[in-house]
């Protein structure tokens, strides 16, 4: 049946067995998917019935259906006109992972981060109520979102301008991991009271026929009576957060039920207020080892859907390598704290929060919040380490800036994924932390290259008073050599030389640690070999010993940069100009373009943007022959 699904107009037809038959085709083709290619199982599997009733009721792209993260799209993909092409979800050239503008008319907004879709369908509304457009807007969101002070400011101002904004909260109790912080706790006391919603319907009415029966005098004894009708019925039943932002509040509802779900939103969809329908669901609804562990299957590579198994087959990786070097530092340590914005298992902490559970603080997803709060901290006489992915850091620029660097607050900055990221597209890439941090006064900034060398980092880091910022990438740590065990020499890298030549018939490339494994298969390559190129590991970002590095790199045959962040700002294009002030002109950068990179694998990125072994080894030659 899916199949001959185009649209959502294919969808309001069919009958209530046929929906139900729709929603198990749906899951089928989510599951097979991502057994494959990979992706978000979970949150999709939880949302489907959910996405049918929203299809049912409102009618895309008329109306806008906007998803926070977007991570759990894939039912709206399936129903918009992009079954035939879902086999090539996350692939290069595929489709995306999450809602993309580029992708479908029926995708707003092209969403990754979280906790915007209530300020994204509030802009939307406003604007289209401007120009007189009729269509609802509908902003999806998960209990984890609403952790997000973003997602606050949203209900505030939509409290405040009360148009028919309808935000739908998809409540499963779990963020990436089980979902934490006050607002969680409320969410649950909202949703455990089950006959709330038809009792509020009675006290509404009830008031209701109150006022109706008393006279009307005019506008200011309106307003009277609304704040009567409000404080009686605040009286005779508790008033939640919503309604005291100004929403229609409904729910909780079972977000596995289709008709009873499409009944209420057939109502709110013509409410003249705010509104926010509640509705419970299961995440991993559907396939038994999802539901069993969510937190395992939120974002996943493939897996056998028999026997599903995510152990990385002993490779160590970078998030790996972090994980037990804080657990080594946090005995030694006492005043080291952890700190993550709901991505403990992503960045390497569960372990850490099991081991040190008063040292360890789930923040949700508050980025900016973690930031401030490790900077009071640190105040305070802590050493808190921050964990978060380098393209979420993004969001807490100011906080760096203002509430940790301004105040020379000893903070280590654990960014992971920096640099590319495979598979999850445009929003998820790490190549703006170099540009973005590398201004900041008193930030030192390190690249590690290796398992060993990221515990010199850290150490080091350890043993600043200012804050620290450690970046690397989701990638396996390469093979150690016993240079990478260098003690740290502040702002001077890891230089590797090739033998056989002198200095002045060799080339020398630059790469931040991220880059070693790459520069180490191109100069393999057997043209390059015969050029006897060097290699110099930045290992620092900032500070950085540019005299010291001049003296080295002005005496190759040539110098060229391989950098995994965007290159304006970057550290490369800043060298290159310090050498050229001294008359060094035989340079070269390779690093992110001006434009955005979208889902592919980590090769098949590097090699869009030119920084791939092969990129390498030609810029190398291209360079020579020039
Ligand atoms: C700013 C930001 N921080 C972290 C993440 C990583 N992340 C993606 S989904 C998710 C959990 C979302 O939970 P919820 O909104 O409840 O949706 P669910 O997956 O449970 O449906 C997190 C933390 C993100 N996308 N954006």
């Amino acid at each position: 049946m899916l199949e001959e699904i185009n649209s959502p107009s294919d969808i309001k037809k069919l009958s209530q067995p046929q929906i139900k038959q729709l929603a198990e085709e749906i899951r089928q083709k989510i599951i097979t998917t991502v057994s494959k290619n990979g992706g978000h199982l979970a949150s999709n599997l939880g949302v489907v019935e959910l996405t049918i009733a929203l299809h049912r009721v409102f009618d895309s792209p008329d109306d806008a259906i906007i998803f926070d993260v977007s991570h759990q799209c894939y039912a709206h993909k399936l129903l918009t006109g992009r079954y035939a092409r879902f086999d090539t979800l996350r692939q290069k050239d595929g489709i995306s992972g999450f809602t993309n503008v580029d992708e479908s008319p029926h995708d707003f907004f092209t969403s990754g981060h979280s906790s915007t879709s209530i300020s994204a369908a509030l802009g939307l509304l406003t604007s289209w109520n401007q120009q007189k457009k009729d269509g609802k807007v509908v902003a999806v969101l998960g209990d984890g979102a609403l952790t997000g002070g973003m997602a606050f400011e949203g209900l505030s101002n939509a409290g405040q301008l009360r148009k028919n904004l309808i935000v739908i909260l998809n409540d499963n109790q779990m963020s990436i991991d089980h979902n934490t912080g006050a607002v969680s706790r409320y969410l649950s006391r909202l949703s455990m009271s089950k006959g709330y919603q038809s009792f509020r319907y009675r006290v509404d009415k009830l008031v209701e026929r109150m006022v109706e029966k008393m006279p009307s005098f005019g506008r200011p004894i309106d307003k009277f009576i609304f704040r009567f009708k409000r404080s009686l019925k605040g009286l005779l039943l508790a008033n939640n957060l919503f309604t005291d932002l100004g929403f229609e509040y409904v729910g909780p509802l079972n977000g596995h039920n289709i008709p009873m779900m499409e009944n209420v939103l057939r109502k709110v969809r013509n409410l003249s207020r705010p509104v926010v329908v509640h509705v419970v669901t299961k995440k991993g609804k559907g396939y038994e080892p999802a539901e069993n562990t969510p937190e395992n299957f939120h974002g996943v590579g493939p897996f056998d859907i028999d026997n599903p198994d995510f152990d990385s087959g002993g490779a160590l990786t970078f998030t790996q390598a972090f994980s037990n070097t804080i657990l080594d530092a946090a005995v030694r340590e006492p005043k080291i704290t952890a700190i993550t914005a709901a991505m403990a298992q992503g960045t390497g902490l569960t372990e850490f929060s099991r081991k040190f559970k008063e040292r360890f603080f789930d923040v949700g997803i508050a980025e900016e919040h973690a930031v401030t709060f490790a900077g009071g901290q640190a105040k305070g006489g802590l050493i808190p380490v921050v964990c978060i992915y380098s393209t979420f850091i993004q969001r807490a620029v100011d906080q760096i800036i203002h509430d940790v660097s301004l105040q020379n607050a000893h903070c280590i900055f654990v960014l992971d994924r920096a640099g590319v990221v495979p598979g999850d597209g445009v929003t998820h890439q790490g190549l703006f932390d170099i540009a973005l941090f590398r201004p900041v006064p008193g930030l030192k900034i390190l690249s590690p290259v290796s398992a060993a060398d990221l515990k010199l980092c850290f150490d080091y880091a350890l043993a600043q008073g200012c804050p620290v910022v450690i970046r690397y990438p989701k990638a396996v740590c390469p093979k150690e050599r016993p240079e990478f065990n260098q003690k740290l020499k502040e702002g001077r890298g890891i230089l590797l030389q090739t033998e056989g030549k002198s200095v002045r018939n060799k080339y020398l490339i630059v790469i931040t640690g991220s880059m070693y494994s790459e520069a180490q298969t191109a100069l393999e390559d057997p043209s390059v070999r015969s050029l006897k190129t060097d290699l110099y590991i930045t290992r620092f970002i900032k500070p950085f010993d540019e005299e010291y590095f001049v003296s080295i790199a002005e005496q190759y045959k040539g110098v060229l940069f391989v950098e995994d962040g965007v290159r304006t700002g970057s550290l490369s294009e800043h060298l290159v100009c310090t050498l050229a002030l001294k008359k060094y002109t035989r340079t070269k950068i390779l690093a992110f373009g001006d434009r955005y990179y979208g889902h592919a694998n980590r090769e098949q990125i590097l090699e869009e943007a030119g920084l791939s072994a092969r990129g390498i080894a030609q810029a190398l030659m291209e360079f020579r022959n020039a």
